[in-house]
């Protein structure tokens, strides 16, 4: 029944309306990357993707598929190193991004790559706590590389409310499990931690800001680089020492960096309104200054039209990083890392697109339904399939284009560049539109019919 139903629900998605981008192999990426909640939110989750029937397709594989997975296999190995265990329940109670991708990399990769993000998310906290002396920041952020090799070490000097104080509290289960790795582990991670941790320092002490301000697109950059652009240095020299992957991946900076900054300044984008709230200010002034006197101005009435320009201009800042993400991601031959590479991109660029013309990100925090976020884990398992969703989010935003905003044309220079890519290096890809079928309203019954029984079921529950 389970697998006629899959089948069906393949056949149904073939024929939504509107999708650009078909997945064109089935190879499942399971676990929970993204938890799905029983009843009442799973139901608000279906029902948010009530007009997107491939979405719940996609969530409906997702909840009922049998788990088998990577972290799965190894969870009993995990369960009798009570250390290791801890990290990864750090590890999930940290992140909510990458927790999952994480756990499902190969085994010669995981624990490093686990230990990579506790040691930089430690840093982190570090960084982002406003409650720390300026001093006291200082010599903690400059000096973590020595830290992560003093067995035993912790800090709970944060602030109450720092969301990831928990994780410094106990930091001694980081450090011995940090210490287990492979020489050649530790010195890539310790290295990163070095050059992240001074790039923050200076931030923090007020170099390349005006007052709070990030004052140019190079700072902008600069900063990026530091908090995430290394991030992808050091990963990529995690899967060449790991063997996964080849040197090559290693040797272009450029794009490991690129990797990076798409990710973190669509976070600074999306995170606009949250961000001015805890005093924090990331948007460049080069760019913001063009339309408004005062950062928070963006968010205020009357200020819509300038508000929406510049929200274009941060949009165009982001895009041009497109094309090295590609490229990077097609080097890349393991399919843990791939998967691992591939989801976070494609999550950032559903993000841009939602973002984009999009004057709520001023007012709320705008996030992606979780339908579309697992119809995309599901199908980020090639780069053909990665190339459809990124052409369809592109499309997304092309058509949102204005052309009376000042950036029109820059935009779409900027999507026709990325367009000649895909063109000149991916050929083959093809994401025509298919067409609206008439099987497919008897389809929408059937997902409605299934609707209509959880429906039921939670009544059912709730008498
Ligand atoms: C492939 C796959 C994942 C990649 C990648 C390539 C290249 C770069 C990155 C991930 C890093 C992306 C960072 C985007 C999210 N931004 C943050 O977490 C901000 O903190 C930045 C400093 C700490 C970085 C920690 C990190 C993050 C992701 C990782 C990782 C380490 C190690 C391995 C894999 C992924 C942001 O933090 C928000 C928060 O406190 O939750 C901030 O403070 O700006
Ligand atoms: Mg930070």
């Amino acid at each position: 029944m389970k697998l006629y139903l899959n089948r069906l629900l393949i056949r149904i998605s073939a024929r939504v309306p509107r999708k650009l981008w078909t997945i064109t192999q089935t190879h499942r990426l399971k676990g929970e990357i993204i938890s799905l909640p029983l009843f009442s939110t799973m139901l608000n989750t279906l029902l948010a993707s009530l007009r997107h029937p491939a979405e719940i397709e996609a969530l409906l594989k997702y909840k009922f598929s049998p788990p088998n997975t990577n972290f799965n296999r190894n969870k009993k190995i995990i369960a009798n190193n009570p250390t290791k265990k801890k990290c990864y329940d750090f590890l999930f109670l940290t992140s909510r991004s990458f927790a999952a991708v994480i756990a499902e990399l190969d085994d010669e990769l995981r624990d490093a790559v686990c230990l990579f993000y506790l040691i930089l998310r430690g840093l982190d906290t570090i960084e982002d706590d406003m409650t720390l002396p300026l001093p006291r920041k200082t010599e903690l952020l400059r000096s973590f590389h020595k830290i992560i090799y003093q067995r035993g070490w912790n800090f709970d000097e944060n602030g109450p409310n720092e969301k990831d104080r928990v994780l410094l509290v106990d930091y001694q289960v980081v450090i011995d499990e940090f210490l287990a790795l492979k020489p050649a582990f530790q010195t890539v991670i310790a290295d990163i931690a070095h050059k992240m941790g001074d790039g923050m320092a200076d931030y923090a002490n007020g170099e390349h800001r005006v007052n709070t301000a990030i004052e140019k697109i190079s700072d902008f950059d600069l900063y990026c680089h530091y908090v995430a652009g290394l991030v992808g240095y050091g990963l990529s020299d995690l899967f060449a020492v790991s063997g996964l992957e080849s040197a090559e991946v290693a040797n272009s900076k450029k794009i490991s960096n690129s990797m990076g900054q798409f990710l973190q300044k669509t976070n600074i984008i999306r995170d606009y309104l949250e961000d001015l709230v805890d005093g924090r200010q990331f948007w460049p002034r080069e760019i913001w200054a063009n339309y408004v006197e005062d950062f928070a101005d963006l968010s205020k009435p009357g200020f819509e039209v300038k508000a929406q320009a510049c929200l274009s201009a941060m949009v165009l800042n982001v895009l041009e990083h497109v094309p090295d993400c590609l490229v990077y991601l097609s080097q890349l031959r393991n399919q843990s890392v791939f998967n691992f590479c591939a989801i976070p991109q494609v999550m950032a660029i559903a993000t841009l697109a939602l973002v984009f013309n999009n004057l709520e990100v001023y007012r709320r925090n705008v996030k992606i339904r979780k339908g579309e976020a697992v119809r995309l884990i599901l199908a980020s398992t090639n780069m053909g399939n990665v190339v459809a969703i990124f052409r369809y989010y592109l499309y997304d935003i092309s058509g949102k284009n204005d052309p009376l905003d000042p950036n029109f044309m820059k935009i779409s220079i900027a999507i026709g560049k990325i367009e000649q890519w895909i063109e000149t290096n991916m050929p083959q890809t093809n994401v025509v539109a298919k067409p609206y079928s008439a099987a497919a309203s008897s389809s929408h019954l059937l997902l409605l019919a299934i609707l209509a029984g959880v429906f039921g079921v939670l009544y059912s529950r709730l008498q």
